[in-house]
């Protein structure tokens, strides 16, 4: 067997119980072979597969809090520092109940790679908690991240992981993680990147994730003589990364005619009105179906199928594994051009396989919505040399990164023989910057 099949073996006999995890192996191996075969002796001489598949500490911890009620609240706490070769540990934290070690690991994983497609030195982590944020009060939400940062502040640090937001992350809980990090510890340093505008955060860093997406969109169907302006696009979320991609879309002339939360989706065949979204979402956090009420054109479907709606380019925004074969079946028939992942893993293998068999041109996350990550990068920058930068700077300093992402990715896929097979394109580039690293830092 190839070196390749040998560590892929080893991920499903010592990790049968973390599904995800193993999904996430499975999808970056599967094209690593013609990366690997060239210099195999070399990488299975010094571990590196197996070095890239084992994290390097694994963190788990008991969260109590009290809630609005007087009683004791138990949740779990993660923290998987996954790999340091290339600079700090960074990575999102994700407050949701689905989330357990599985999830937690293919999302540290899949951020080693992405880190390393932005050019930034950063290394791959990340954490979260099974704690729900929904309907909690305002306090509740407070006590519970004070109580996850007393934990979590012992592991962290500018210089050695300096976690960011994720899904049920926002600038909100970065706020109260930020604030007890800095009441235990006394520094007032970068070890948080999403901070707000008044105490270290980067403009733009919100936008960030989404207007990324826009610009390689862009740039891969410029690469392929096709273009946004006038395309309809469906979108699924409505949190952090689905408005901004949104609109983004909308300033560079495309059609938005979808959202969604985990109760449905909206369809507006007008095009999404984002003043409307952001009311609902952002200022009165509540259910998507309230949009209906104010949009008598658009329709509300409960459940997950909005990648039946006929589109030029879907963006699945949401959550892992949104998008099943039924669903690529659905946009294939539907004549879709263009699918690009504003979340992590949000295809599953066999709508990925199946997609591109029939020629779309898909773009994965680790490459799609990077600029998230890369803007994060740009907070730890201004953080160190205490300066801030405008807006227009770190915009054009994130659409200059994702021009580079997409050239890189393209070019790697060219230089295996896979012309526009961006997975591998991705998975590669990112790859080889990690391992080169690993094999100058010796046995550690
Ligand atoms: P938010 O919490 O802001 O929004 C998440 C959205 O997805 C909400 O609309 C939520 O609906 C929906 N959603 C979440 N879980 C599920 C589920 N199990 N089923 C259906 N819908 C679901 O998170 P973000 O926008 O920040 O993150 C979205 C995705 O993008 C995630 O995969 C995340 O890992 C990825 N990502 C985020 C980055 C960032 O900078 N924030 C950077 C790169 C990637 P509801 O409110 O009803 O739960
Ligand atoms: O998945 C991701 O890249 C994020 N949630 C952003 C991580 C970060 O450190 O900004």
């Amino acid at each position: 067997m190839s070196y390749v099949n040998d560590v892929l073996e080893l991920v499903k006999t010592k990790y049968p119980e973390q599904p995800e995890f193993q999904q996430a192996v499975k999808e970056v191996f599967a094209t690593f072979e013609p990366a690997i075969a060239a210099k195999a002796e070399i990488y299975r001489k010094n571990a590196i597969l197996e070095r890239l598949i084992e994290p390097d500490r694994q963190i788990q911890f008991r969260i109590s809090w009290l809630d609005d009620n007087g009683n004791i609240q138990v949740n779990r706490g993660y923290r998987v520092q996954f790999n340091n070769s290339i600079g700090p540990y960074k990575g999102g934290l994700r407050l949701h109940p689905s989330v357990n070690l599985s999830i937690i690991k293919f999302l540290g994983f899949e951020q080693v790679l992405k880190n390393s497609l932005t050019g930034l030195p950063m290394g791959g982590a990340k954490g979260g908690s099974d704690f729900d944020p929904k309907g909690k009060s305002d306090r509740e939400i407070m006590v519970f991240c004070q109580s996850f940062m007393t934990e979590l502040y012992k592991y962290i640090g500018a210089d050695l992981d300096v976690p960011a937001g994720d899904i049920g992350v926002g600038a909100r809980e970065i706020g109260y993680l930020f604030g007890q990090y800095k009441r235990i510890q006394g520094n007032y340093e970068g070890v948080l990147t999403g901070k707000g505008l008044s105490y270290g955060g980067s403009l733009a860093r919100k936008e960030a994730t989404g207007y990324g997406l826009l610009y390689i969109v862009e740039e891969m169907l410029k690469a392929n003589g096709l273009e946004l302006k006038g395309k309809t696009i469906a979108v699924s979320g409505a949190g952090n990364v689905a408005i901004y991609a949104i609109e983004k879309a909308q300033e560079l002339g495309a059609k938005v005619v979808t959202a969604s939360d985990s109760g449905g989706f909206i369809y507006d065949p007008d095009g999404i009105d984002l003043a409307l979204l952001k009311e609902i979402k952002e200022v009165r956090r509540a259910r998507i179906s309230e949009y209906i009420l104010t949009r008598p054109n658009a329709i509300y479907t409960a459940g997950q199928r909005v990648w039946q709606t006929p589109c030029d380019i879907a963006l699945p925004c949401a959550t892992q594994n949104e998008l099943d074969l039924e669903d690529a079946r659905a946009l294939i028939a539907n004549g879709c051009l263009a699918v690009a992942e504003g979340a992590n893993m949000p295809t599953t293998l066999e709508a990925t396989r199946y997609l591109q068999e029939n020629h779309i041109l898909f773009l994965p996350g680790k490459a799609a919505n990077a600029g998230g990550v890369a803007t994060s990068g740009l907070e730890m920058c201004q953080n160190s040399q205490r300066l801030a930068w405008s807006f227009e700077e770190v915009d054009a300093k994130l659409k200059n990164i994702m021009i580079e992402i997409f050239k890189n990715v393209d070019s790697a896929a060219k230089r295996y023989q896979a012309e526009k097979n961006y997975v591998l394109g991705a998975n590669i580039a990112g790859f080889e910057k990690v391992a080169e690293a690993m094999l100058a830092q010796g046995a550690v």
